[in-house]
């Protein structure tokens, strides 16, 4: 019997159970990653392709105190409506689980819930990293050491593009956090396709990503990969129109003293605000894309050949 709260959905337990393909969703982009009502829409709708695919979706958060994994239409709602919801990481998770408090999971405390359940796919949006001027706040998400410490594969269109992205996989090469670039040579950058940056390896083929997984863990290579996919051509932005609203999010973020969990989020919407909705776009395509991907690779990685399920 757990010492903490957590209600896993019928379905995900089944499916967990029996082998099923299940992938794993945060919901920091609920609750501080998206406006209301495109957060519930993108949650929603993110399900609904998992499961076009065949594949169980566990949307994981935390509703007074409770984890949930597998959340349903009604929970996401709930969660979207509070005033004040934590941006819970995996410090804030068990603070979260005893002081009864709601929040969405970012992607650091939703893989230590798929490593209490055995979820190995997870979804998102794009990673957190290595920020600008890390050399002095020390700012470093606590995604990068949590990927390098479990066996996850992070389906994500990159690091986030308000990352210095060359500390960023300077990080990852030192954790041996490798990135497999799906369909793609160079790491993308969450709202834009591509950067001066290769991809550990390319790979054209989900089953080929699923075949690699399966080995690297069989290997007693503990540590988390990362799978880059880039945004949808149709939505991505260029990489010079993005300099100049990063540009410019930054230097306000710095007049007005933005820091630590606050950075992240700030710098979406501002961005989003910048550009009209034009990078709160490209975030719901390619959070859509990342669900498909995710979901078949859910399916080829899960033919019961994962002994800890
Ligand atoms: N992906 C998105 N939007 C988001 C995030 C990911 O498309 O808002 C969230 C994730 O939950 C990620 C978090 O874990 O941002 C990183 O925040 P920080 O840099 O403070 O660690
Ligand atoms: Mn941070």
């Amino acid at each position: 019997m757990a010492q903490f709260p957590i209600q896993i959905a019928k379905e995900v337990e089944e499916a967990l159970r029996n082998g099923k393909a299940v992938i794993a969703l945060e919901s920091a982009i609920i609750t501080h990653g998206m406006p209301h009502p495109t957060n519930v829409e993108v949650a929603t709708r993110c399900m609904a392709i998992a499961r076009e695919h065949h594949v169980i979706p566990a949307t994981i958060g935390i509703l007074d105190g409770t984890i949930i994994v597998g959340m349903n239409h009604q929970e996401i709602a709930a969660l979207a409506q509070k005033s004040h919801p934590l941006k819970v990481g995996r410090r804030e998770l068990t603070i979260a689980t005893t002081t009864g408090a709601s929040g969405g999971t970012t992607i650091s405390a939703t893989i230590s819930v798929a490593a209490l359940t055995g979820i190995k796919i997870m979804v998102t949006g794009g990673i957190g990293g290595v920020h600008y001027g890390a050399e002095h706040t020390f700012d470093i998400s606590a995604d990068l050491p949590q990927i390098a410490t479990h066996n996850i594969a992070v389906v994500c269109a990159g690091p986030k593009a308000i990352l210095d992205s060359a500390l960023t996989c300077q990080y990852l090469e030192t954790h041996s956090i490798p990135i497999i670039g799906y369909c793609c040579d160079w790491l993308p950058l969450f709202y834009t396709r591509r950067s001066p940056h290769a991809v550990t390896a390319r790979m054209d083929h989900i089953a080929d990503i699923a075949n690699y997984l399966i080995a690297k863990w069989e290997m007693a290579l503990q540590g988390g990969v990362i799978v880059a996919n880039p945004c949808p051509p149709q939505q991505a932005l260029e990489s010079q129109e993005l300099e100049r609203l990063l540009q410019s999010a930054l230097a306000e973020a710095q007049e007005q003293n933005i820091q630590s969990q606050q950075v992240t989020p700030w710098l979406l919407a501002r961005m989003a605000e910048l550009s009209h909705n034009r990078t709160l776009e490209a975030n719901c395509a390619l959070v859509y894309h990342n669900a498909a991907v995710g979901a078949q690779l859910a399916r080829a990685y899960s033919p019961t050949n994962n002994p800890d399920q």
